[in-house]
């Protein structure tokens, strides 16, 4: 049951520009850069910012996909016992030597992201590695924070947030649920 909506597709729309911004800004253009999707919902997020950085700097950044399921040490007991693994590896580019941007809907324990960092080291040596998440919601459970954040949403463990986008969802929108 729905307790609140907290971002519709323009505010959804204004916060992603503003990360854009953030990034070129942050890495003073475009060089070097590389925009890494974590599946399911990092990844139009990352195609998203893809295209605002072409529209605001006129150079497409590279963009890849990590689906890092199988690194997820809480994911299930049978999980617990398998040796960290990729579900699938959509790279296109080297990392080695560039700054690998992250990408994700939700950002909550870290687990996902410490995944997808060993991941992204399996490929090779980035120079950088930043995290840029539509949302915050909160609980980390490892040492781990994002560089660029769409919303910070303190949210207590019994909740759940529901990130809609258009390219999987038919509608952009965030929105706090109780379980
Ligand atoms: P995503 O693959 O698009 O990121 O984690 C698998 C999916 O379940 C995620 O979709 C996410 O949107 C959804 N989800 C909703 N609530 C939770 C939650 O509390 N934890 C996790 N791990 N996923 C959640
Ligand atoms: P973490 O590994 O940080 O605990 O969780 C991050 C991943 O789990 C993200 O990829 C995200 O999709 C998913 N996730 C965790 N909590 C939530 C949540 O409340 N809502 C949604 N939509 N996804 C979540
Ligand atoms: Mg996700």
């Amino acid at each position: 049951n729905k307790k609140a909506n907290v971002l519709d597709a323009a505010a959804m729309s204004r916060a992603l520009t503003r990360i854009a911004h953030e990034i070129l800004e942050r890495n003073k253009g475009v060089d070097g850069l590389m925009l890494v999707g974590i599946k399911t919902r990092g990844v139009p997020i990352a195609r998203r910012l893809q295209e605002r950085i072409k529209d605001i700097e006129g150079v497409e950044v590279p963009i890849g996909e990590l689906d890092i399921t199988l690194y997820r040490d809480d994911l299930s007991p049978v999980a617990d016992h398998q040796e960290p693994q990729l579900n699938e590896t959509n790279l296109h580019e080297q990392v080695s030597g560039k700054k690998v941007i992250l990408v994700d809907d939700v950002l909550y324990t870290g687990r996902t992201v410490r995944a997808a960092m060993d991941a992204i080291m399996d490929q090779g040596r980035p120079s950088q590695v930043q995290l840029a998440v539509l949302v915050d919601r909160g609980h980390r459970e490892l040492p781990i924070r994002a560089d660029f954040i769409g919303k910070n949403i303190p949210t207590s463990q019994g909740e759940i947030i529901t990130v809609k986008l258009a390219e999987i969802d038919q509608s952009d929108s965030v929105s706090i649920f109780e379980k």
